[in-house]
């Protein structure tokens, strides 16, 4: 089916950027629904879960310290295509390479840190967006 849903997290940089609204408004632009919406505080349980696949690398403890470092806006978003769609909302991970017109490119930039701090997370498969919506709304 081509309706999907996908896992979107505002990282706490974008929340405490005051970037909530914005990250949201561009989701809602797209033609996207919310099917959940909630301000999170993330658990280093909860990130081994979410961030497997990163484990053992060098920006693995960073990234998780970043993820702990304030609360987090994650969200369910359903529409056609939307795991690929939200990700090229969202541009390339390296803020500084993210194309202009994406979150990323638009919002992001590097600010010399161990992690990129680049705003947003949005699931890369159905299988990880299975996985991933599993993990931050169990009752999905
Ligand atoms: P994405 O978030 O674009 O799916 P990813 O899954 O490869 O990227 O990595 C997860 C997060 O980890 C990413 O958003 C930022 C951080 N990260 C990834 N690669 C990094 C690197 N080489 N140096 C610093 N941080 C990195
Ligand atoms: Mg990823």
């Amino acid at each position: 089916p081509a309706v999907q849903r996908t896992l979107v997290l505002i990282k706490p940089d974008g929340v405490r950027r005051g970037l909530t609204g914005e990250v949201i408004r561009r989701i809602e632009a797209k033609g996207y629904g919310l099917v959940r919406l909630e301000l999170r505080s993330a658990t280093p349980e909860l990130l081994a879960d979410h961030y497997a696949e990163h484990q053992g690398k060098p920006f693995y403890e960073p990234l998780v310290e970043f993820m702990l470092s304030g609360p987090v806006v994650a969200m369910v978003v359903e529409g056609q295509r939307c795991i690929e769609g939200f990700r090229a909302l969202a541009g390339a991970t390296d803020p500084t390479a993210a194309a202009p017109g994406t979150i990323r490119g638009d919002l992001g930039r590097d600010w010399g840190l161990a992690v990129q701090q680049n705003l947003v997370h949005g699931s890369d498969s159905p299988e990880s967006a299975a996985r991933e919506i599993a993990i931050w709304f169990s009752d999905l």
